[in-house]
């Protein structure tokens, strides 16, 4: 049978631990086809990012008309979109398709720094309405909800009005929760079904690129067709095996990438 097709609108992270690298490398382990179409180039390493540079709109636009044109693709994934233009032409291409469609909400790196413009919420807000899953952290939920998540019974009442307010399923990742040691994602589904992820918490140099890969492999168990937890327990599986098996290295100034291609045919 022929492999699905994931397409990534994603950024270049220079690292490779993240974006549109770490989105080829979950897609290939899961053994999925990976388009991409890329939105910037940030030139960074895990501890910082120096600078981001958007693709034209053109150079954007014409990326994703090709590939929408031409393949039978079985999933999107959204990452880093920089700028409103950019994720209005995510929204207009992607409005009138039945295609299970990933938004990970990228806002912030996980040095700190801000990686989209202010003024891209709005835009954002308009194509998390087209999402089948959106898989926000905590910070990224703040925003979108305009107040504080500490807890994981914040993180209930947060993730239950995302859904709502944005007619779509959401992932919200429990890895900023000042509850436990333990990882806590909690899905909640269109209809309001909750299902909690636990997961056990290592502790490691940094996260760089868990996020992105999180939701690329998510991705991938929508284009197989998986139901949305088995998607998401897929996802939390993964990511945790690439947590567990990133490496470091001492060279000052890149301390670590996360290592998805030592997870070989990565689904057990
Ligand atoms: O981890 C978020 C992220 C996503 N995409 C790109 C990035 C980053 C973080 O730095 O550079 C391209």
């Amino acid at each position: 049978m022929a492999k699905p097709i994931v397409l990534s609108i994603a950024g270049s992270d220079s690292s490779a631990g993240a974006g549109l690298q770490a989105d080829l490398k979950t897609f290939s382990t899961l053994g999925c086809h990976g388009l991409t179409a890329l939105t910037c180039v940030v030139a960074e390493t895990p501890l910082e990012v120096r600078n981001i540079h958007p693709v034209p709109l053109a150079v954007f636009r014409d990326q994703l008309e090709i590939l929408l044109e031409s393949y039978p693709i079985n999933a999107i994934k959204t990452g880093l979109l920089c700028t409103p233009e950019q994720i209005a032409i995510v929204s207009e291409l992607l409005q009138d398709r039945d295609i299970p469609l990933v938004v990970d909400p990228v806002m912030v790196a996980s040095t700190g720094d801000t990686l989209q413009t202010s003024d891209s919420l709005e835009a954002l807000k308009k194509l998390l309405t087209l999402a089948t899953v959106i898989t926000p952290n905590f910070p990224e939920a703040e925003i979108l909800l305009d107040r504080k998540i500490q807890t994981n019974v914040d993180q209930q009442s947060a993730a239950l009005a995302l859904t709502k307010q944005f007619a779509t399923a959401c992932y919200l990742k429990g890895g900023h929760s000042t509850s436990n040691q333990e990882i806590c994602d909690l899905l909640v589904e269109r209809d309001g079904a909750k299902s909690a992820l636990k997961a056990p918490f290592h502790e490691i140099p940094q996260t760089h690129g868990t996020g992105c890969t999180l939701a690329a492999a998510f991705a991938v168990g929508l284009a197989e067709r998986q139901t949305m937890f088995e998607a998401a327990h897929q996802a939390q599986k993964f990511t945790q095996r690439a947590i567990r098996n990133s490496q470091s290295w001492e060279v000052p100034g890149t301390d670590m990438a996360i290592m998805h291609l030592d997870q070989v045919q990565g689904k057990t």
